[in-house]
């Protein structure tokens, strides 16, 4: 029945009724976040380096990063699914919070409403880093989301929306914690804990020494539970289960067809040899089969000594080799380890005067348009035995939409970085 006397305003403690709020609740969906959101960051950031933007200006799309990028380092090769469990842990644990995240800001919603919207300046620091908080969130989960959902659909500018927005929101998320954690240790403590506090606060207010507004998340005038604190927790606790049991399939390629969530735009992998999940079709990058016919598409192979010209006769008469390695999306997406066969990039390198001495690469592919078209491998990858220009997969040759005539493959890479359709290799300092 709908009390009279409701406040009607949100700013109003008594507005918010539910039972469930209280520090226990925040608590223990904060110091999920905590630990969850550090992942998120961590992986996020090792991502964002494995893309090489500080090798060349092709990978670098935010080159006015500045300090941000203090940390860059030469990706490794080894293992060679560190990429994929990179990225599937990334794009995984950031979908399995959304629950969480949207739990955690309902049970501190009234606070965001709280008047006076400043009590003090470091009340009003704090508040002011909420709204970092809470907003980076929000945006950092959404341009993640659609990106994965939708494939781009801020062409080009996801990257560096989600990577400035990740260190906006970082920051607030570090003043939070700073000025939480002990609350929050304390909050999960136990919800009989909570209810002597609650108990003394009632004490404390009948002797008129406590301010009703904002010190506390319980309701001053609850409304009737429906379910318990903890009941509630399971649901939330639910939702990321249902979520990650419909996400984590794309990881897998058994699984593939339970993973609801995943992207879908790709091409029909269709079955057979190239039967895997497609990111960018032939037809979408615009390649013609009549470039990649053998009698018309040469690779062109520059270096210290000059530029080689090969057609696929050619690079079938050096030394072939095969590697067992995974694609690996930053969507997060990867197939299971495929057999590739081709030729080793250090080998192409030693053809133009990189014997002994690794070099960066410029690889570059037919398409003419859009963001991955050409890529810069590090002297790391084109070391590695198992990096290779791939004619084949699998026992048979690349199918148009795996990059036939011929592609890179590196192993621990993202996705990106392994080029279909290539047409040229540059070795060289980048
Ligand atoms: N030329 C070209 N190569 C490309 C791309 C592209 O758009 N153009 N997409 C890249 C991305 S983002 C991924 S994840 C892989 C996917 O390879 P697959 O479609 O063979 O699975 O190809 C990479 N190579
Ligand atoms: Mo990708």
């Amino acid at each position: 029945m709908r009390d009279p006397d409701a406040p009607r305003l949100p700013s109003s403690p008594g507005f918010w009724r539910s039972p469930l709020r209280g520090p226990w609740f925040t608590s223990v969906l904060g110091l999920v976040l905590l630990v969850g959101i550090t992942v998120l960051f961590v992986t996020g950031l090792a991502s964002y380096a494995a893309y090489n933007p500080d090798l060349s200006p092709v990978n670098d799309k935010t080159p006015d990063k500045g300090i941000l990028g203090f940390y860059l380092f030469a990706w490794p090769t080894d293992p060679h699914w560190l990429y994929r469990l990179n990225q599937g842990v990334h794009v995984t644990l950031g979908i399995v919070l959304i629950p969480v995240l949207l739990a955690k800001l309902w049970s501190v919603v009234p606070r965001l409403f709280a008047l006076p919207p400043a009590r003090s300046l470091a009340h009003a620091l704090e508040r002011i880093s909420l709204l970092l908080l809470v907003g980076g969130a929000l945006f950092e989960f959404v341009t993640g989301v659609l990106n994965v959902q939708l494939e781009y659909v801020f062409p080009g500018s996801f990257y560096p929306l989600h990577f400035y927005g990740a260190w906006v929101f970082f920051a607030a998320f570090v003043v939070h914690v700073l000025l939480r954690l002990p609350a929050a240790l304390r909050g999960a403590r136990g919800l009989r804990e909570e209810r002597k506090q609650e108990e003394r606060k009632r004490e404390q207010r009948e002797e008129g020494g406590l301010r009703e507004e904002g010190d506390t998340l319980v309701s001053p005038r609850p409304a009737e539970p429906t379910v318990s604190r903890r009941g509630a927790l399971w649901f939330v606790g639910g939702g990321s289960l249902l979520l990650f049991a419909t996400t984590v399939g794309q990881n897998f390629d058994g699984l593939r067809r339970t993973a609801l969530l995943a992207p879908h735009g790709g091409g029909d992998p269709g079955s057979g040899p190239n039967g895997f999940q497609i990111n960018k079709t032939a037809a979408y990058a615009g390649i013609d089969a009549a470039e990649t016919g053998a009698d018309v598409w040469r690779l062109v192979v520059t270096g210290r000594t000059g530029s080689v010209r090969l057609s696929r006769d050619d690079v079938l008469q050096l030394p072939l080799h095969s590697a067992a390695l995974p694609i690996a999306c930053v969507e997060g997406w990867s197939t299971s380890d495929q057999w590739w066969r081709g030729v080793r990039l250090r080998d192409l390198a030693a053809l133009v005067g990189y014997d002994d001495d690794p070099s960066d690469v410029l690889v570059e592919s037919l398409q003419l348009r859009g963001a991955f078209r050409r890529t810069a491998l590090r002297a790391n990858q084109v070391a590695d035995p198992r990096s290779l220009l791939a004619l084949y997969v699998n026992g048979e040759e690349l199918s148009a939409d795996h990059g036939y005539p011929a592609r890179v493959i590196v192993p621990a890479a993202p996705g990106v970085l392994n080029t279909k359709w290539v047409a040229r290799l540059t070795f060289g300092d980048l």
